[in-house]
């Protein structure tokens, strides 16, 4: 199946180059993405601003009844969603159905906010004038999102985008268009305005440069690596273009001495090797106290033997494989990091090809202890099922640990001590902090974003999203019937 370009609400012929998408499970081709090119772009924006006048004057709970409807046939399909999104992307399917149902949420919660987009009244420091300030639209926003959550991220972006008012235009991450394609066809089922949403497949090298170039696109939104975010922030800058960065984390769990063992286990496997590590928000660094270290390290150990690798597809599966063999290498090169740099290797650091895995991409879930907190395996977002036990002797040193890395998305603590927590959640220098849980799990109605070089001050989801997605425009109404002069006619 050859994907098409879906603009101003018709889908494209495109005929230029395409590339294929693979199952990360089985190797098996699964459909062929358009290699777009500046011409795509120029015409999706185009579609986008000639829709985006109209679509601004459409009354905001008008616009929120399209999003109730997307909700609606999300829902109407979700275990085809689900099954897609495993399929290209590679993650287990109850992970895949966690996903769209984080795109439902982001729908309805969205939708809300169409009866809401609250403003604010300001008394005027002048006798019989008014003042408020309204949230307005900007106008095309581009979307940038990868392929690790190839649904939810482009609902924390777009949603807010066309509740607002604006209009966008989404570059999908080529290693997963399918789920593009397939919220394409939900817009179109859903009766949105031809032109509103607008998708073009391609490359971040010609399609995401030419919409962060184009005059007519107002703000990048970007969800990806921190290599490429810099990138995107230069050349955004050079175009004096709102930019909003997601990227990396290096996130830590770190387990008190009073901990519940058994649980911070449980939040670990979770949040370490859920998405086979391939989450921002994965925890990749366990930051110990010496006191539990062993005994930790041992009840790991043992529930790591429970972790079913294989399908996404077949239910009784844990772990499915990682997205493409350029990922197998990169994780491959870090357990080489970490041997050289001296930790212990307690379990997996290989690939797995044996029976079924063969075609497939598949590396085992791996543990190193006696990690040096400033080495580069724990330093380094590595995006794989890899994590790292780190030996502490106290909370201070825990969360000056914590906060060593360039990163700051997510992090957690285990600590039954009250005083420990609250201490902990003051200081962690990231944009999430969980207790007693591991470091993923965010839900869609509160912010989503990081510190340092997490990000550049900008949150997904949330209502913080609205504020990537709007501009302030502050209103002063005199009905004075004469000229007030601000700051001079005051006394
Ligand atoms: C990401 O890893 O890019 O909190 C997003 C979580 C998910 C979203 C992760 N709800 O882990």
């Amino acid at each position: 199946m050859q994907l098409q370009n879906y603009i101003g609400g018709k889908w494209q012929n495109y005929t230029g180059e395409f590339a294929a998408v693979l199952n990360p499970a089985t190797g098996e081709e699964l459909a062929q993405v358009p290699l777009s090119t500046n011409e795509e772009v120029e015409s999706a924006v185009s579609a986008a601003k000639k829709a985006q006048k109209e679509w601004a004057l459409v009354p905001a709970p008008k616009r929120a009844d399209y999003l109730y409807e997307v909700a609606r046939i999300m829902k109407e399909k979700k275990e085809h969603l689900a099954q897609v999104l495993t399929k290209e992307m590679g993650k287990v399917i109850e992970e895949g159905r966690g996903e769209v149902q984080e795109g439902i949420d982001m729908a309805y919660y969205m939708a809300g906010e169409g009866r809401r987009l609250f403003g604010e009244t300001t008394p005027s420091e002048l006798a019989n004038k008014f003042a408020m300030s309204v949230r307005a639209p900007i106008g095309v926003v581009g979307l940038i999102t990868p392929w690790n959550f190839p649904v939810a991220i482009a609902t924390w972006k777009s949603f807010p985008a066309i509740v607002a008012g604006n209009t966008f235009l989404w570059k999908p991450a080529t290693e997963t268009p399918m789920m593009a394609y397939e919220m394409a066809k939900v817009f179109e089922e859903a009766g949105l305005p031809p032109g509103v949403a607008n998708i073009v497949f391609g490359s971040g090298s010609t399609v995401g440069t030419a919409m962060i170039e184009h005059p007519d696109v107002k703000v990048i939104s970007f969800t990806g690596s921190t290599e490429t975010g810099k990138s995107v922030a230069e050349l955004g800058g050079r175009h004096l273009k709102k930019v909003s960065l997601e990227m990396g984390g290096k996130n830590a769990v770190i387990v008190m001495d009073d901990a519940d063992l058994d649980l911070a286990v449980e939040g670990i496997l979770w949040s370490a090797f859920g998405t086979a590590g391939q989450r921002c928000t994965a925890c990749s660094r366990v930051i110990v106290h010496k006191d539990v270290k062993k005994e930790l390290e041992q009840k790991l150990l043992t529930a790591m033997e429970g972790l079913t690798i294989g399908n996404g597809l077949d239910e009784s599966v844990k772990i499915g494989p990682v997205i493409n063999e350029k990922a197998m290498e990169k994780i491959a090169s870090y357990i080489e990091v970490g041997k050289s740099e001296g930790a212990t290797l307690l379990a997996g650091g290989t690939s797995l090809t044996d029976g079924e895995l063969a075609n497939g991409q598949y590396f085992a879930p791996t543990l190193f202890s006696d990690v040096k907190w400033d080495s580069r395996l724990a330093q380094e977002e590595i995006f794989g099922p890899v994590v790292s036990l780190i030996e502490v002797n106290s909370l201070e040193e825990a969360i000056e640990v914590n906060n060593s890395v360039k990163y700051g998305l997510s992090s957690s603590i285990f600590s039954r001590d009250v005083n420990k927590v609250f201490r902990a959640v003051r200081d962690l220098d990231t944009g999430i902090v969980y207790v007693n849980a591991g470091t993923t799990g965010a839900e869609i109605h509160l912010p989503f974003g990081g510190t340092k070089g997490t990000g550049n001050g900008h949150r997904d989801s949330g209502v913080a999203a609205l504020d990537v997605y709007t501009e302030w425009k502050s209103v002063y109404i005199d009905y004075s019937g004469k000229l007030q002069r601000a700051q001079i006619d005051t006394e």
